[in-house]
């Protein structure tokens, strides 16, 4: 390593995401509290050593006086964190507009609510103006705390009119895009009216990826059909610039998951729940309140799976554990009140005066106790209708090395592309296939459940969220090496 001040030298990465990975609550005119949560993509970071990360996003609240924003700011470069400041009109319009409303539907094949299609048709100049706004806010950040040598990686469909900002202010600038979600089929993506100016954003890029292949070939796809541009096997070429697209399946950190298993406060956790729920087989379900993760139909499949085994009424417990999300969002208030209806009726249906089928929790949890619930499941059902990978899954994995329960996942959740071989595959919209599963999961014998445990285990523990980023991120310097070596020849 070459040296600096006596210090090891590290190349500096700016990592700009919508949010920051804080909570900021102001506590008085120039004062703020701040509380790291440690997402995914934080303890990914945190495990790439040879890389000095900083954070560039929106620190999730409005200030709109400049007293208030030098303190954040202040009190944010101590967490290594750059605040963009959006107000709540942006916000509006660029967040739960453009992103929340048109771009995640989307995505996730969903299509927009139907009483809101032509409301939304009408706001979508505006909405997209906002976008682009906002987009050209976070380049502002960027460029003025880039240093030559930094690499730039943005992240999610919030930010994919950024790399076009970040290169038209400096060509040389390193700067890949990771997407999150799904990419839809072609198909899919040619109804959006901005299609084609939000692919060339992204093609500005020097690496594009994606969580499965799928996802990569539909971009790909897209960038052929719409633009007419050349896929290769390497990414997309425009007039000799060559974007280099790729999947890079993320993980988890699955050490940190195992070692809680073994803390005295996760054991009491999980000491309690085996007492609260002995005699019971535990399934279990841990989703965001969301569209896109299939709760109603995972609940209805259970209703199924209980309605045809009667002798299972009393020995099998459902605990669905979902964080509520976008709470103003009326679509979002009916699937809150239509889970609690579905829940109601099947627990007054199947429930006894001593137990009752599901227990569902419209709240998180702490780490603590999400890991001793992990422990004690023996059947995890991950029904997404769609879904980019889905960690559940994998953290599910990681904390059954001694009860080798199974997990029931759905195919349209990326996660089944890495897990598949382990889990029972199910369609989430095919509530027979399953409560067929259910049923196949619950009496699975302890040598089949302990080999597919096996092969998921393996992969958790292998492809973790340390390997994901840190193989991006050297795959990000390559590139650039690569796209230089073509232009001088
Ligand atoms: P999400 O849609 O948020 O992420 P997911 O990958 O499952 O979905 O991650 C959710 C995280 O939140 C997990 O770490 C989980 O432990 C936590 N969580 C969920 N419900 C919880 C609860 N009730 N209490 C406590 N914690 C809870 C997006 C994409 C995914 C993609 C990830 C990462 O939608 O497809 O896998 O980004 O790229």
């Amino acid at each position: 390593c070459e040296r600096q001040e006596g210090r090891p030298y590290k190349q500096r990465l700016l990592v700009v995401a919508n949010r920051l990975p804080v909570s900021a609550v102001r506590k008085g005119e120039d004062s703020w509290q701040l509380e790291i949560s440690v997402g995914g993509l934080v303890s990914a970071l945190l495990g790439v050593k040879e890389f000095d990360a900083r954070w560039i996003g929106w620190a999730g609240v409005n200030v709109p006086d400049s007293v208030g924003q030098k303190a954040l700011t202040k009190a944010l470069a101590e967490k290594r964190c750059i605040p963009v400041f959006l107000d709540e009109e942006i916000v509006h319009q660029y967040y739960n507009g453009y992103c929340n409303n048109i771009l995640w539907p989307l995505f996730h094949y969903l299509g927009l609510p139907q009483e809101d299609r032509l409301a939304t048709t009408r706001s979508f100049q505006s909405q997209f103006d906002a976008y682009k706004k906002a987009n050209q806010m976070f380049a502002d950040v960027v460029n003025e705390h880039y240093e030559d040598g930094d690499v730039v990686w943005c992240h999610d469909y919030h930010l994919m009119f950024l790399p076009k900002c970040l290169k038209e202010h400096n060509s040389k600038m390193k700067v890949g895009w990771f997407l999150h979600t799904p990419f839809p089929s072609s198909e899919i993506h040619r109804t959006l009216p901005s299609r084609s100016e939000l692919l060339r954003s992204v093609l500005a890029a020097d690496l594009v990826g994606f969580h499965t292949y799928d996802y990569a070939r539909h971009f790909v796809s897209a960038c052929t059909r719409i633009l007419g541009l050349e896929g290769t096997p390497e990414g997309v070429e425009d007039q000799g610039k060559l974007t280099r697209v790729a999947a890079f399946p993320i993980g988890i950190d699955s050490d940190r998951f195992i070692r809680a298993l073994e803390l005295p406060q996760v054991q009491e956790h999980m000491k309690e729940l085996k007492e609260r729920f002995a005699g019971r087989k535990v399934m279990l379900g841990v989703d965001r309140l969301d569209m896109i993760k299939g709760i109603p139909q995972k609940i209805l499949a259970f209703e199924k799976f209980l309605e045809e085994n009667l002798n299972w009424r009393d020995k099998v417990v459902l605990l669905q554990i979902a964080v509520p999300t976008r709470t103003d969002v009326p679509e979002y208030q009916k699937l809150t009140s239509q889970v609690h209806e579905i829940v109601g009726r099947i627990n007054g249906r199947f429930g006894t005066l001593t137990a009752v089928p599901i227990h569902h929790l419209d709240r998180s949890l702490d780490f603590h106790a999400l890991c001793a619930l992990y422990a004690v499941t023996d059947v995890a059902l991950v029904t997404s209708l769609r879904d980019g990978m889905n960690l559940v899954s994998y953290e599910f994995v990681a904390c059954q090395a001694s009860k080798k329960g199974v997990l029931i996942l759905s195919e349209f959740a990326g996660a089944a592309q890495s897990l598949g071989a382990g889990a029972i595959l199910v369609n989430p919209w095919n509530i027979t296939e399953v409560a067929a599963s259910i049923g196949y999961a619950l009496n699975m014998p302890a040598d089949e459940r302990e080999k597919r445990h096996h092969h998921n285990f393996m992969h958790v523990t292998t492809h973790t969220s340390q390997e994901w980023a840190a193989t991006f991120v050297s795959e990000l310097n390559d590139t650039i090496v690569e796209a230089q070596l073509r232009t001088r020849q």
